[in-house]
């Protein structure tokens, strides 16, 4: 009687054994479609280019975004934002076995970018004490904001001397980043200690805290659009937060360009309708729409960041509009240049 059992326990076996087999060489081929296919940029608009073997070998087919899941595989603003994207394939076969492979697709912007010419038109000084984090320019002020534990502080001087005018110190186990004024305040970010500082304008006398929402992990760089404050964070991402309520992300927008997506975005300026950002440890600013985030134009100053930079982090940093040009300074740099922009 026992022998009876014996075969088709065996032959269970054995088609598992076939059908697991099969499944194995199904997830080898599609991880490496799927990595190749990855390889493609995309843009809005197109369809997602699935290999025909996934196609064929999988019933199902659907990408996990980390925050939703879609099975459309067209590209949408809903599912994508401008830049790397890290999804999640998930994969159904035939005998309802889910499959996840994990790829990441780049979206460009349809927009060309294009080169901005500069003239350096003026040059001023600037303490080359100053670790400049956050920079901004108002009837013959600057607003700085000074990182580095220890020294970090938040001051206004007059443009071409050095001399505060008025000056908070922080306390030496905060690391100031980014500032913008805001209406009548002025908002501080920190780098890692998640909290941001309020002050009143003109005075820098302390007025408040706030917390940022989670999902900004690090304070980079600040600027104020008039309604929103625009907050970088070392990502490739520009987070839109409500002054009166700080916590929520009113719109987050990834940044690149026809050719590249961009990220480490650092000082920021927000001016007519565009966000002008330096990408850290580059001499690059970018030109970027701030309905899209997709740039428009990007300037070099690699010729102003080789007269300053010594190492590695004596980097550009630091953009503030004045009277239709911009005024560029870095990180320990004793000098403050007003470019014209062609
Ligand atoms: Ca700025």
């Amino acid at each position: 009687m026992r022998s009876k059992y014996i075969f088709p326990a065996a032959l269970v076996v054995s088609l598992f054994a076939i059908q697991c087999k099969d499944e194995n060489q199904n997830m080898a081929a599609a991880e490496d479609a799927i990595g190749k296919f990855a390889e493609k940029n995309y843009h809005y608009g197109e369809v997602l280019d699935i290999p025909k073997d996934i196609k064929e070998n999988y019933k199902e087919i659907k990408l996990d975004f980390g925050d939703h899941i879609s099975s459309t595989m067209t590209v949408t603003p809903k599912d994508f934002t401008l830049g790397v994207n890290p999804v999640t394939f998930i994969l159904t076969g035939s005998s309802g076995k889910e499959e996840r492979i994990d790829a990441n697709i780049t979206i460009l912007s349809k927009t060309p970018a294009k080169q901005i010419q500069y003239l350096v038109v003026k040059e001023y000084p600037h303490n080359p004490q100053n670790f400049v984090q956050g920079f901004q320019y108002r009837d013959g002020k600057i607003l700085e904001s000074s990182g580095q534990n220890g020294a970090s502080h938040i001051e206004y001087y007059t443009l071409g001397s050095t001399n505060s005018l008025v000056k908070t110190v922080q306390n030496a186990d905060v690391f100031a980043e980014g500032a913008s004024e805001v209406q009548d305040k002025v908002f501080q970010l920190t780098w890692q200690n998640k909290i941001g500082y309020i002050y009143e304008k003109n005075t820098l006398k302390p007025q408040g805290e706030f917390a940022y929402p989670n999902q900004i992990a690090e304070g980079w760089g600040l600027t104020f659009d008039g309604k929103n404050m625009i907050v970088s964070d070392g990502t490739k991402f520009l987070y839109f937060l409500d002054p009166k309520n700080p916590q929520k992300i009113t719109k987050k927008i990834g940044v690149a360009s026809d050719t590249a997506g961009f990220e480490k975005l650092n000082e920021l300026e927000y001016v007519d309708g565009s966000i002008y950002a330096n990408v850290w440890r580059t001499n690059t600013i970018l030109k970027i729409s701030s309905e899209d985030g997709s740039v428009l134009g990007f300037i070099d100053l690699s010729a102003l960041g080789a007269k300053n930079q010594k190492g590695d982090d004596d980097v550009l940093n630091g953009i503030a509009f004045k009277d239709g040009n911009l005024l560029i300074t870095g990180k320990y740099w004793p000098t403050i240049y007003e470019i014209s922009l062609k």
